[in-house]
């Protein structure tokens, strides 16, 4: 009896250790991973390919430095692939870059025998004693490459020259790319007719400058209730972001193939939260499936530090890209992106509750042993309140002896979303604990939530995604958030018109 109590202690225990990994978010098989690459839609196979900046030698950016690969059909659950590509030498790295497919094979690196939607050729910045942008085709549909012997493309002689963002342009005929020249704080739009010849068309600069510009993207997006589009400028910056760290910007406008005019001279942040970075678009996706993008959900202050065994860092998870015009205060509508989160799951456990005005010892709870879960939460604000009031309407997500717990919640004298992370399990002086967004309700005193909580990383959608902001958390021992409580701290001030939880599965 007693030898199989300890097996099952032995087994429990590995189990628990084991669960640790965020179920719905992608996480490099071991070693380290930040950006993420070469995202692109293969439509023959009906696949998704995901490329990530990769150390599968250690937690903790180095050189070499890879393309990691997976592959996925739901962008949700991925396998993991071989190295797609790697440096020449070990002190140096395959930098980020993006992927396009080539269908009208305007490179000549393909024969007839590579189907249309298969042709994949790699733009990635070379890093050694210069960055320079370089290309890399794949003859098999993205799982191995070989490097152009013509590289590098595009070389400036410069050590501050990265990321490689390449659309084709249809309106213009053209391959756009959008790279930087970092520490210039210049965004360049160079055209070519076949990838390997490259005209400088334009720079674009603008907006938080920071340390460093990183990652740009630009992408045609649609006006959500219009067959407008409009384009948008994605930018990233770290260190030295406004929350401290890298945080990715953008700037909405025209493109006509050759300068991107904004238009107006706002800098809107992607996201509110410390661990959204990097954010890229897939490439090649139907029209129909929209614009969907990821991101590298960590923050470069600390991503090397926290507390995750034998792996760091996830991407965030897949979101659907629109504009809309959102109200940013009670006078003016801003046109704005909105980000919802693609993803397939199953619901294992779920409960819904409706027309709830709270009162103070009232709790509604649900119990997500997976540390897997979503949650809906409409609610409205009944009274309103002026200091020395201190309204809270708070979830507490806790571990399953309630021991630690992170708290969400909103203050409506403050009209702001607050998260509190911190725990025992990371002091990290740039671990930012409390983080806000502060979000204009969606009608007269009404607000929404979509979160999205996934062992170590929790997802918030406010208003239909209007405004989002992403955080990881980390719990002593890794045990997993399973325990909701949605409480206020007082009578009649909170009326949750509808409030939903679902444990998920895959
Ligand atoms: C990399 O910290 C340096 O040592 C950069 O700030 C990180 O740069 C390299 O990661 C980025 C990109 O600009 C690079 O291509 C890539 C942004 O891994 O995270």
């Amino acid at each position: 009896m007693r030898f199989s109590v300890l097996l099952i202690s032995i087994f429990c225990a590995a189990l628990a250790f084991a669960a640790e990994r965020p179920l719905i978010h992608f996480t490099p098989e071991k070693g380290w991973m930040n950006d993420p690459n070469g995202l692109f839609y293969d439509r023959k196979d009906d696949i998704w390919h995901l490329y990530f900046q990769y150390n599968p030698n250690q937690p903790y950016w180095n050189q070499p430095l890879y393309w990691g690969h997976a592959i996925s059909k739901d962008l949700t659950t991925w396998t993991h692939e071989k190295l797609a590509i790697g440096p020449e030498h070990a002190d140096e790295g395959i930098f980020s870059g993006s992927i396009v497919v080539d269908h009208n094979n305007t490179t000549g690196f393909f024969n007839e025998s590579i189907n249309p939607d298969q042709r994949v050729v790699a733009i990635y910045t070379n890093n050694a004693d210069i960055q320079t942008q370089d290309l890399a085709y794949s003859l098999d549909g993205g799982y191995t490459f070989t490097k152009y012997s013509g590289n590098p493309v595009l070389n400036v002689n410069s050590t501050q020259f990265r990321d490689p963002k390449v659309i084709w342009h249809q309106e213009s005929n053209q391959w756009i790319m959008t790279v930087v020249q970092a520490q210039q704080y210049q965004i360049q739009i160079y055209g070519s007719t076949d990838l390997k010849h490259w005209n400088l068309h334009s720079n674009f600069s603008a907006g938080f400058t920071a340390f460093q510009y990183e990652c740009p993207g630009l992408i045609e997006i649609p006006i959500v209730g219009t067959n407008e589009t409009k384009w948008v400028m994605f930018l990233a910056i770290n260190p030295g972001s406004p929350l401290g760290g890298s945080s990715d910007q953008y700037f909405i406008g025209d493109f006509d193939g050759f300068q991107f005019k904004p238009m107006d001279s706002y800098t809107r942040l992607v996201d509110l939260g410390k661990d959204f970075y990097a954010l890229q678009t897939f490439s090649d996706v139907e029209r129909t499936d929209g614009v969907l993008a990821i991101a590298w959900a960590s923050n470069w202050q600390y991503a090397n530090d926290v507390p995750t065994t034998g792996w760091r860092s996830s991407t965030s998870l897949v979101r659907n890209l629109t504009l809309d015009y959102i109200s940013t205060n009670p006078e003016k509508k801003l046109l704005s992106l909105v980000q919802t989160p693609v993803f397939e799951s199953n619901v294992s456990r779920s409960i819904e509750k409706s027309n709830i005005t709270l009162q103070k010892n009232d709790s509604i709870d649900f119990n997500a042993g997976s540390g897997v879960f979503e949650f809906e939460l409409n609610f409205k604000v009944l009274k309103k309140l002026t200091y020395p009031e201190v309204p809270n309407l708070d979830l507490y997500i806790s571990t399953k002896d309630c021991a630690e717990s992170i708290r969400f919640g909103f203050n409506p004298v403050i009209q702001a979303f607050y998260l509190d992370r911190t725990t025992d399990a990371f002091k990290n002086p740039f671990y930012t604990g409390q983080i806000s967004a502060n979000v204009e309700p969606y009608l007269d005193n009404e607000y929404k939530v979509h979160g999205v909580v996934d062992r170590n990383i929790i997802e918030l959608f406010f208003n239909d995604g209007a405004v989002t902001m992403t955080n990881t958390f980390f719990l002593s021992e890794e045990s997993n958030p399973c325990a909701m409580n949605l409480t206020s701290n007082m009578n009649d001030e909170f009326h949750i018109k509808s409030v939903s939880f679902k444990e998920l599965s895959v």
